[in-house]
Order: C-alpha cells, then structure tokens, then sequence
C-alpha cells in the first residue's frame, strides 16, 4: 500500500481499467487565496531553504548531496554524477521559478540534507496543451532515509507550484507508484567494452573473448552521412519546425518553442550535444539527433572512478534512416570518450537498438503525470518526452 499516494491526485489503482474515467485533470484548480500560505512542517531540527541555482556555493551544495546520494542502480555498484553545469540547465530555465528549486537543511549545522525541484513545461496530453511542472532530483541524505520526509517535501513543491497556478505535474521514477502512464526500459550500446567489463557494467558474452568483443562494438573513426553537423544557434528555427512536426504524432510530448529549443537542445558543452543533417545543395535541415552528458560514479572500483554515459534525447529523421543517423550518434559519442550511449524504447527507438548492437538493461523508467488521468497506460513507442 501507499499510505502518502493514496491520499493524491494521480491514477490509483484501483481505478485500472475503469474506462467510465474521464481524461484529463483529476481535481479542478481551486482558488489561489485557498492555497496554503506556509509552508508544510519539517521535523523541528530542520528548515526549508531555497536553493539559488546560480550561487556557485548553493550549486555546489546541491551537487555534492546528489553525488553523494541520488539514485544507484539495484545492487549499488554506480550513482549518478550529474555535473553542476547539468544542474544548472536542468534547473534554470527560461521562465524557471527560484522558489521550486527546494532543499531542507539542518537547523543546527545548516547542512543540505534534502532536495527536490521543479521547473515549468509545457506538456501535450493528445490536443491538450497542459502547463505542468516538471519534478526531478528529489533526494533524500541517506541517513535521513524511511522517515517520510519524501511525502512532505513533494507536498511542498506541490504547494509551490499551485502558488504560480500550475496544477499538474510530469516526473519518472525508477519505483512503481500509482500509477504509471508507460514504463520504459533502458538500452545500453557499449562504446569501451573492456572498461565496462571490468567496472562490472556487462558481461562478456557467452563463447566471446575480450577481442572479438571489442571488435564487435567497434565503430568507424567518423560519421558517414554526409551534412552531418553540430547544430548552431542560426539552426534553432529550422530545428523548431522539424522537432515539433516529429513530436506531433506522440500522445504524450513537450510542445516545444523556439526558445525552449534554444535552452535544451543548442549543444551545451558536456551537457548536451545536437547534430543535425543539412542538405548539400537545398541547405534544408532534414535530420537531427542529440543526447545528454550524465557519469554515474563507480562505487568501490580501485582503477576506474566514472563513467561517462552518453544518453539519447531528441532525435528526428525525415531522410536519413533512423538507425544511420544513430550510428553517427554513436561515432561522435566515442569520438568524444563516451564509455556507454544509454537509450529508452520511446518514439521510434526500437527501429535502431538491436541493429546498432544495444542490449536491454535491467532498469524500468516509470513515466507518471501528476494530477492529469489517462485512459489507460501508453506503449512506450507512444510516448515522446525524455526527462533527465
Ligand atoms: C519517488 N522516487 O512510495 P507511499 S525520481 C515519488 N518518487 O510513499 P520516505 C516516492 N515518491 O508509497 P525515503 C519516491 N520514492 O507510502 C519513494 N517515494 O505512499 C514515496 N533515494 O517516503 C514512497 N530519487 O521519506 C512512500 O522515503 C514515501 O526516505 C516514503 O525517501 C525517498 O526525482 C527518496 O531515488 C526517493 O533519496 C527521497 O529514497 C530517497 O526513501 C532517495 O520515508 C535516492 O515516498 C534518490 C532517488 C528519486 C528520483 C524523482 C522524481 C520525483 C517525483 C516526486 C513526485 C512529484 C509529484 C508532483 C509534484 C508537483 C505537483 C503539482 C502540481
Ligand atoms: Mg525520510
């Protein structure tokens, strides 16, 4: 049971499969004067802080607590590491509000023990255009765990968020709860398998040796097709045209502008790289493809401390074929040291991953909306949001 998501606005399962349910917000907005003015109670030796993203002290602060304790994998052996520069993309965004970037900090030593943030987006669910909140980095200091302190600090950003007449909100998990919209799986194509092996990220295959291995995931030294280039501010429209026509097939994606393509697809160095493919004669812009930066830290390993994984975000092809545009991904990922390039079974994922040698992981992404039903859970391939 889930005595806290019991008690929210989100598909519950005893719902499943009622298909009376209409689609579409769960609760109405209620008046802003009726939204809590203070904040929730934390344990008395703690206190909300809100974290200025900016300040290279608080990003730091930030930073360390998720190094230190965000999410590891099932048998805790790597942890995500995401960068300051990546919180900081991830976190200030064009219209983001400071007040949704919150953490708890001990009363007494002042110490960040707790974060969670949101930033706002604009969401299409079929033809709606919903304003949601995009929640992720909720953390808890590992020796605070079990204590409820997650359903009090959600509570709060929920607070928040209503505060700015945002009443829905997007987020995933590694956890089931109620209830998922879709749930991923993840891909790995390996780049550098002989550190992955030894790290202990794959194993090496049955009747396979360390060099057949290695020449089975090696890639040419550059990309084959030919106009493919890293994107440039002068191709944030032609990008805007081809990414919203693409993601308006999926039931569930962001509507993206040019500003939004500006801030999360323009290649930010290591946190997000963008090619795209422009036509030798027409100059038009027909592909694209990107993917973000995020290490995990190798727990206990004595000669190896990262790894550095690339993960697939928004790709596009109209003219050259999904998997060739892929592979010349994957050639600038190793070009640019990447051990690993991660990537979800959404959009048209599966026309590219057995082909280009990726073998599925054993990690679920469950994708949830807040406060927004659905009529029943979405296939992966339907799905054309990534969250970071
Ligand atoms: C989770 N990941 O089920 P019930 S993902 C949501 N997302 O509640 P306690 C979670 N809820 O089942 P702990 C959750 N994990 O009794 C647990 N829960 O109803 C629920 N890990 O709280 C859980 N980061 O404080 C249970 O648990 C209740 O001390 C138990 O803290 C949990 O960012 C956590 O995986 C995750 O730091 C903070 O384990 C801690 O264990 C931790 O006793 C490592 O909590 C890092 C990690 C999660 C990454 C993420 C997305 C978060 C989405 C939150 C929900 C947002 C809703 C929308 C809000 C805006 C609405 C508007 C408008
Ligand atoms: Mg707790």
């Amino acid at each position: 049971t889930h005595k806290f998501w019991e008690t929210q606005p989100v598909g519950q399962y005893k719902d499943l499969g009622d298909t009376t349910l209409p689609e579409g917000p769960i609760e109405p907005p209620t008046p802003l004067s009726e939204v809590k003015q203070e904040p929730y109670n934390l344990p008395s030796a703690y206190e909300w802080t809100t974290c200025d993203m900016e300040s290279e002290e608080t990003c730091d602060e930030v930073y360390l607590l998720l190094k230190n304790n965000y999410v590891e994998d099932d048998e805790n052996m790597f942890r995500f590491n995401y960068s300051k520069e990546f919180l900081r993309w991830a976190l200030c965004t064009p219209d983001y509000y400071k007040s949704w970037h919150i953490g708890v900090r001990a009363k007494s030593s002042k110490k960040l023990v707790a974060f969670i943030s949101g930033v706002p987006a604009r969401i299409r669910v079929r033809d709606n255009v919903v304003k949601m909140a995009g929640i992720n980095f909720l953390c808890v200091h590992k020796k605070l765990r079990s204590k409820r302190l997650a359903p009090v600090m959600i509570k709060e950003v929920t607070r928040r968020v209503h505060l700015e007449n945002i009443w829905q909100a997007s987020y995933t998990a590694g956890v089931v709860l109620p209830t998922p919209i879709t749930t991923c799986q993840y891909w790995h194509r390996s780049l550098n398998p002989k550190k992955l092996i030894d790290v202990g990220f794959s194993r090496l295959g049955a009747r396979m040796t360390m060099s057949r291995t290695i020449k089975l995931y090696k890639l040419p030294e550059s990309t084959v097709t030919p106009g493919f280039r890293k994107m440039e501010t002068r191709d944030v429209p032609a990008v805007t045209r081809l990414l919203r026509n693409y993601l308006s097939q999926f039931v569930v994606a962001p509507e993206f502008d040019q500003s939004d393509v500006e801030h999360w697809l323009l290649p930010n160095e290591n946190v997000v790289d963008s090619y795209l493919v422009e036509g030798p004669d027409s100059h038009e812009i027909t592909d694209f493809c990107s993917f973000y930066t995020l290490p995990s830290s190798i727990l206990g390993n004595q000669s190896y401390f990262t790894l550095k994984a690339a993960y697939s975000y928004y790709n596009v092809s109209t003219k050259t074929p999904l998997p060739q545009l892929m592979n010349d991904a994957l050639i600038v990922a190793k070009q640019k040291d990447f051990d690993v390039f991660n990537a979800l079974d959404v959009m048209h994922n599966e026309s590219f991953l057995r082909e280009l040698k990726f073998g599925p992981g054993d990690g679920q992404l469950h994708y949830y909306l807040y406060n927004y039903r659905i009529r029943s859970a979405l296939k992966p391939s339907e799905l054309g949001l990534v969250l970071l």
